[in-house]
This record gives structure tokens, sequence and C-alpha cells, in this order.
């Protein structure tokens, strides 16, 4: 069975050890130190749970770390020879954090075709510290909740899954913070008008490129751009709102 084969049945591959603890520990300074596209604080941070978005988009270790050609060999047979990525986060599930509930990440990009989730394990998972959890082949409709995989991870393990794959992540019941990485990734034929731009190539004919680029083919296609109009007009509207807010907010 082909890996992209193995990936449309299961909804997801994993590779285990691709980096070190070190590595895995310098990924961690440079999200903590590094300053986000998106603010850290927002809807989902809940408790000590914390997230910190589009981390890549201004920090070039991360770009050169997820660009690594052992990144692009894993992703390629999956995705094809061309992607970007769209958004990532770091999530810091600190010590007692909660339960961060079943959910396809479709549900938050708002985006109807799949995409692939690069995910890293920056520490180590378990059953107690709010692993992950997948239910394999549920990025194929109906959704049955009956059979689920327990992701322990040790730190350095990477996940691929698609963003129809159903998961969770369960409390973390001890009192060392659980680390763990996700880039959101899309051929580059594929457009999202809500990713900021310029686009960040991660591969080109199937070798790390690491670049950012004003256009991409997708975002070129004009008949895609038509068919996401509605997503980048709610997208202008809710920018549009946020905007009235603050000014209000200033004036009162
Ligand atoms: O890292 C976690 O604990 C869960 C985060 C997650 O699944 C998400 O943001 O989609």
């Amino acid at each position: 069975m082909t890996p992209r084969e193995q990936f449309d049945r299961d909804g997801y591959l994993v590779a285990r050890g691709m980096f070190t603890a070190d590595e895995m520990a310098e990924f961690i300074r440079e999200v903590q130190k590094g300053e986000p596209l998106t603010r850290g604080a927002d809807f989902l941070d809940s408790g000590s749970m914390h997230f910190y978005h589009n981390v890549f988009y201004k920090n070039p270790v991360i770009q050169r770390f997820v660009c690594q050609q052992r990144v692009i060999d894993f992703l390629v047979p999956v995705i094809g020879p061309d992607f970007w990525m769209r958004w990532d986060q770091a999530v810091e599930k600190g010590p007692h954090s909660g339960v961060f509930a079943w959910h396809q990440d479709n549900g938050y990009s708002k985006l109807h075709e799949q995409y692939y989730q690069l995910w890293i394990a920056l520490s180590e998972m378990t059953e107690t510290n709010g692993g992950l959890w997948l239910v394999p082949g549920s990025h194929k409709s109906p959704i049955r909740h009956i059979k689920v995989d327990n992701h322990l991870a040790a730190e350095g393990d990477v996940v691929l899954f698609s963003s129809f794959m159903l998961h969770k992540t369960y409390e973390n019941t001890t009192e060392r913070p659980r680390w763990a990485y996700v880039g959101e990734i899309l051929p580059t034929r594929c457009y999202d008008p809500l990713a900021p731009k310029p686009y960040f190539v991660m591969a080109q004919g199937g070798r790390a490129y690491g670049k950012f680029m004003p256009s991409i083919p997708g975002s070129r296609d004009i008949a895609q751009r038509i068919r996401l109009l509605p997503l980048t007009a709610r997208n202008y509207y809710r920018k549009g709102k946020k905007r009235l807010k603050t000014v209000f907010k200033q004036s009162a």
C-alpha cells in the first residue's frame, strides 16, 4: 500500500522519531521568543492552555525547520510536489488544562476541501498529559464515534492527518506542560482567501523551497477565486467589524 493509499484509507500517517528531543526543545524556545502574526491569547485560550498562531510567518528558524528535506520527503508522497503553508499554531497545554473537544479543522478554517495537518509532538504525548486522539477513517463521512486511536507520541514524532480528521486532546493531569505544533498545508494549486499574504511555499517540484511568494497558481486561478468569493466576503465583513469595534472603543 502506498503512503497516499494509506492516508486515503485512514486519514493519517505517522513518522516516528523524526526529530530529536533537543530539536523539539529548540522549537519550543523559538515559539516562546518569536512574535506570532496573531497574538497567542485568543478565543481558544483557556486556563493554562495557550495557542500561538502563525508562528512560522515571522520566524526564519521555524520556516527552515518545517522545510527540511526530511519533512518534505514525508509530505510529498501524500500531498504532491508543490505545496504551501496557510497557517500554523503551537499549543501549550499547561498543567491541569482541560479537554479540547472532538472537532475537524475545516470547521475552523471554513475551507470546503481537504488540506493537510503536519502535526509535530514538541513534547512527549501520554494518556495523562493531553495526547492527541484521532478517529481513523473519520475524514470520510459518515462519522462514527466508536473506535478511537490514542496517539501516544514521543517528542519528535510527526503525524500527517487530514483536515477532516476527527480529533481531540484530553486533559493534562500532570505537572508538566505538553506542547504540540500543527502546520496547515495546501497544494499550491489551492487558494485560501483567508491566509495571510505572501504565500509561504514549502516545496516546489518535490524539493524543499521555504520562500515567500507574492502569488501561487491557486491565487491566480480566477475560477477558484470566484468560487471562494463568499469566504472572501465573510473575511472582509469580519475584519471590518473588528476595526469598527476598535475605533468605537478608542473614541469611547
Ligand atoms: O493541541 C491540542 O491540544 C489541540 C489543538 C487542536 O486540536 C486544534 O487546535 O485543532
